[in-house]
């Protein structure tokens, strides 16, 4: 089978919301040799997008929707070991706390975003889901972070990345930690609409954008 054929057949298994097929699909990529980020990026996440599609349209309702996202997650249970097989040990490159904002239960994003952060050498805090903006900041207080990213897919949590870089402003912290923002629901107007210091679009593209905030913040303190 060529490689548009298994792709196309893990997009199909998380359409179908079948998490055996998902599984077992994820096994026969990786047995042919297919790179395990190329099974999620490839493969998986087109099928989630297919989902919300369905979801917007109310072809699909909440339960299958969950339904999908636990079978992609059982996937990434497999998947994670492999990437961090093949990410390097080496000196730090610095540290970020990494969280979902209040309100907002969408983890799978960030969880890609830890995994690609930690296997590129960084040190991340997973704040986890629905965190509280004092939290990110006393997170990043506690652990002297270079860092704060936050996600969030939902346009009724994105005011949570606001909130945070408000109240770091109003704690006089603003210039001592990098903000980066992202998730479904942002865009890169938003980002600077609320004054973030970086946006990404996909995992791969914020592991770049730490690289040149990391960058900046060592040439500021310079
Ligand atoms: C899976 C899913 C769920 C799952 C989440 C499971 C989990 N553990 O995460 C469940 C079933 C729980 C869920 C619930 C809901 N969901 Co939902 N969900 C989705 C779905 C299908 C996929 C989201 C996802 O994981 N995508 C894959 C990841 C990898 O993409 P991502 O998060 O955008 O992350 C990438 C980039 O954005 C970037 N990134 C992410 N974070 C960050 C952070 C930084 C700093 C940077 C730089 C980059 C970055 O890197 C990632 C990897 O490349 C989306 C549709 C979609 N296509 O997005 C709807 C969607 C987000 N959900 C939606 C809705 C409405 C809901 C509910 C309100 C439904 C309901 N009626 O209850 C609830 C909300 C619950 C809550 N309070 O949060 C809407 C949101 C609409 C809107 N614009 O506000 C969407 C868009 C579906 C739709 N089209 O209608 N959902």
């Amino acid at each position: 089978m060529g490689d548009d054929g298994i792709f196309e057949e893990l997009k199909q298994s998380v359409i179908d919301q079948d998490e055996e097929k998902v599984l077992a699909t994820v096994d026969k990529a990786l047995a042919a040799g297919v790179d395990a980020r190329k099974v999620i990026d490839d493969g998986l996440l087109p099928g989630l997008d297919v989902i919300g599609e369905q979801f917007e349209c109310e072809e699909i309702f909440l339960p299958e929707l969950m339904q999908a996202a636990l079978a992609f997650q059982s996937a990434m249970a497999v998947l994670e070991p492999k990437i961090r097989e093949s990410g390097g040990e080496g000196p730090k490159k610095g540290r970020i706390v990494l969280g979902t904002v209040k309100g907002d239960l969408h983890s799978i994003g960030k969880n890609i975003l830890r995994l690609l952060f930690e296997t590129s050498g960084y040190e991340v805090w997973d704040l986890g889901i629905d965190v509280d903006l004092f939290k990110f900041i006393d997170k990043a207080k506690e652990v002297d972070a270079d860092i704060i990213a936050m996600s969030a897919l939902l346009t009724t949590t994105l005011i949570g990345q606001k909130d945070v870089i408000d109240a770091l402003g109003e704690q006089g912290l603003r210039d001592k930690y990098r903000v980066m923002v992202g998730g479904g629901a942002t865009t890169e107007e938003w980002a600077q609409k609320i004054g973030a210091d970086g946006w990404a679009p996909s995992a791969y593209e914020a592991v770049t954008l730490a690289a040149r905030l990391v960058g900046a913040q060592a040439g500021s303190a310079a």
